[in-house]
């Protein structure tokens, strides 16, 4: 199976129908330019103010180049600018709204991945914003052109049907996360081929995940963006507060407790 843009008017059935959306062309090749130049200059620059802890050995690439998240947090920096106008762009919330109706910006992301990097194991995202009583969506951008070899996103059509489950461990030659979440029974990955500024839509159940980067010389970067619907009434922590398509800044209740893994699971960064 491979992934094709259908038809506006289509765009809510495959979502339902398959749990992921591809948009190709979402942004265009100068957009693309200056968030790869923005976002390059920042972690050249300072990489620690924006930078994920992910307890990352020194000699890991992904210690030079850990990905980035919550920037729209930080307008102040010109790649939180970007991330913040990206994240309000009518052309991102059209699409967020045909498939799960009016929203808010829960959180913004960038991988760098670059040359030897490695992937990120299988996952929903679900299982970290636990959003209620609805589900997450994602917005993945393209910001190179991607395949297998340099680690473009995988994803499992069909997965977001089904129960978000506890992750068990991942493999960590491949993965710089810890947890892995296996396709589901009839389900089979995905692996997308995409052009920068080519865009997947997917359901916070839908298991995805990305390889290492092997190639020589391609870095990966990718621009992610997640949305909650406005009738969420709890999220975790770490997504608050939630933004409006407007900017303004909402708060609603924190999601605590219980979830797949358990009583004693207090949540955790995605
Ligand atoms: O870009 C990647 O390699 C993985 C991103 C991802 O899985 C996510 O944002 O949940």
């Amino acid at each position: 199976m491979t992934l094709s843009t259908p038809p506006a008017s289509e765009r809510a059935r495959r979502y339902a129908a398959d749990g992921v959306l591809r948009v190709d062309r979402l942004l265009d090749g100068s957009e693309t330019d200056a968030i790869r130049a923005a976002f390059m200059e920042q972690v050249e620059r300072d990489r620690e103010v924006l930078g994920a802890d992910d307890g990352l050995p020194d000699d890991d690439v992904l210690a030079r180049f850990p990905r980035f998240m919550q920037p729209h947090r930080r307008p102040d920096l010109p790649a939180g600018a970007l991330a913040r106008r990206l994240m309000s762009d009518a052309r991102v919330l059209d699409v967020v709204t045909t498939l799960i109706g009016p929203a808010y910006g829960a959180q913004s992301m960038f991988y760098f991945k670059p040359p030897s990097a490695r992937g990120q194991a299988f996952h929903q995202d679900n299982y970290f914003l636990r959003a209620h009583p609805e589900t997450c969506l994602a917005v993945w951008i393209a910001i190179d052109d991607c395949d297998a070899e340099n680690g473009a996103l995988a994803v499992v059509p069909g997965s977001h049907t089904k129960e978000v489950v506890c992750p068990e461990a991942a493999d960590a030659d491949e993965s710089f996360t810890r947890g892995l979440v296996r396709p589901p029974e009839g389900t089979e990955p995905v692996q997308t081929v995409m052009r920068a500024g080519d865009a997947l839509f997917f359901h916070g159940s839908t298991v995805h995940g990305s390889p290492p980067n092997t190639s020589a010389s391609r870095f990966r970067r990718s621009l992610i963006f997640h949305y909650v619907p406005r009738s969420s009434v709890e999220v975790s922590r770490w997504y608050l507060p939630l933004v409006a398509p407007d900017g303004t800044e909402v708060t609603i209740a924190e999601a605590a407790g219980g979830g797949p893994c358990g009583d004693g699971w207090a949540g955790e960064a995605h």
